[in-house]
């Protein structure tokens, strides 16, 4: 067979982020209106600025506006993870960056499924946060063995799904037919059980140990816990999300509003309580479970390692004026410091270009090219070629997450006794083993659009 006659991974992944998007929607309806919600922002952002309609159709990007940027989940054993990366390597997703919760109180180490390419991401931007329970961290020896005999007892993946995995891993991928099966076998590893696994004294046990515990431990397979569509305004569905019937989590993660922005911003609903039932109890509801919940992300520029060093700075500066975490009742002193504090980052894109703190894209300017005709571009340093308009730029998006981030999201949606008291002993090496391959650094990613940019960019200049 002609690799040809495979179904496209960029469009496996869109197929099965749609499919994800319904199953969603139907399971957690609050979901629904907060789509609904983000929909009618974007809708009007974009009547009222008609140059974000005309940038955002420019770049390709208007169809997929309101399509989920990305969704998350936890699993509990390193078999699940390392078969996770083989599921998510058919639809073109590689294990991206290391996210270490642990310093925040919360007991995983994760990693993003996504696509690694420009023209993949451009295709379907969709990405799995992959969460690995660090069972370790349980303390009570008994407890820990019945979360270990719960775990190993699972499957997560259907029999279908592990069939087309291995097959896609000898021949190089999947027929149409076979993917449009895989989409919907994969489904089933992502869906919501209402029955729990353990007993409901167990159950209550591990909730006590850490909620996040129970939720990985206690269940049949590793729910999706939140999707996350993309708006143009994050603050103004903040701003909206009570009036339409949805409690925000107290304040956006990330970097504050700024004119340019960088890395993501994120809010969400909180997590809705859930009724579960529990094993010899006929169908009796026994319980309630809190995890699943809707999330928004706004997204801006790469940060070099520079950039990044000095947002992790402020953030960390912020914070300690802050002196406890952000909560309802601090969420506009938070804003408040925020602000302030940023202030040190620059927030035009030439200074920020100029002092190598985010990646950008290069592109010719090719209208001034033609009064160039004959001159000795070659001389002229970048510097000089930006300096006279013949070298544009504009930033490079990021596609990864923020730990700080990621744990203020994992907090509000695990309730009050989320600890702020930092865990230890967690290690990429002990990540990278469960997951049976290494994680691919973000960095030299957006260096490399960076520099591919240059380049084709210095060839049209110097083929003048
Ligand atoms: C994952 C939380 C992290 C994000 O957007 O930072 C995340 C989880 O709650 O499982 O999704
Ligand atoms: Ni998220």
């Amino acid at each position: 067979m002609t690799t040809s006659a495979f179904k496209n991974k960029d469009e496996i992944r869109g197929l099965f982020s749609a499919a994800m998007s319904e199953m969603y929607k139907s399971e957690v309806p609050q979901y629904g209106k907060l789509l609904d919600l983000v929909a009618h922002v974007n809708a009007s952002i974009l009547q009222g600025d008609p140059q974000v309609e005309r940038n955002l159709i420019q770049s390709g990007e208007m169809e997929r506006l309101s399509a989920e940027r990305h969704g998350a989940i936890r699993v509990g054993t390193p078999s699940e993870l390392s078969t996770l990366r083989r599921l998510f390597a058919v639809m073109g997703m590689e294990p991206v960056g290391y996210y270490d919760l642990a310093p925040a109180g919360v007991p995983v180490h994760a990693t993003a499924f996504r696509a690694v390419e420009e023209g993949a991401l451009n295709k379907s931007p969709f990405r799995v946060f992959t969460s690995l329970l660090r069972l370790e961290l349980i303390d009570d020896a008994q407890l820990r063995q019945v979360a270990h005999d719960a775990l190993h007892a699972r499957n997560i993946f259907t029999p279908k799904a592990m069939e087309l995995i291995q097959l896609h891993e000898a021949s190089g991928g999947l027929t149409p037919d076979q993917a449009e099966i895989f989409v919907a076998e994969a489904l089933e590893t992502f869906r919501w059980h209402s029955s729990a696994t353990v007993s409901h004294d167990a159950f209550n046990k591990l909730q006590q140990q850490h909620r996040l515990i129970a939720d990985v431990v206690a269940f049949k397979g590793p729910h999706i816990n939140h999707l996350t569509p993309r708006t143009l305004d994050i603050d103004r569905v903040q701003a909206d999300m009570a009036s339409h019937g949805i409690v925000p989590k107290a304040v956006i993660e990330g970097p504050p509003k700024r004119r340019v922005d960088i890395l993501l911003r994120q809010t969400s609903f909180k997590a809705l309580n859930e009724h579960i039932a529990f094993p010899g109890e006929e169908g009796d509801v026994k319980g309630s479970h809190s995890a699943r919940f809707g999330e928004i992300e706004q997204r801006g520029a790469a940060l070099t390692p520079k950039g990044r060093a000095l947002y992790d700075k402020l953030l960390l500066a912020a914070k300690a004026e802050l002196g406890a975490a952000p909560s309802e009742a601090n969420a506009l002193q938070y804003t408040e410091i925020m602000e302030r504090v940023f202030q040190e980052f620059p927030d035009d894109l030439k200074t920020l270009h100029d002092q190598g703190l985010l990646f950008v894209r290069y592109y010719p300017a090719q209208d001034r090219l033609a009064s160039y005709q004959g001159a000795d571009l070659k001389q002229w340093s970048l510097e000089e070629l930006i300096a006279r308009g013949l070298i544009k730029y504009s930033p490079v998006i990021y596609e990864d997450f923020l730990p700080v981030s990621a744990a203020g999201i994992f907090q509000s949606n695990l309730g009050s006794e989320a600890s702020e008291a930092g865990l230890s002993g967690s290690s990429l090496s002990e990540f990278e083993k469960a997951l049976g391959s290494s994680v691919r650094n973000e960095f030299p990613l957006y260096e490399a659009i960076q520099a591919n940019s240059l380049k084709s960019s210095l060839n049209a200049i110097h083929a003048v």
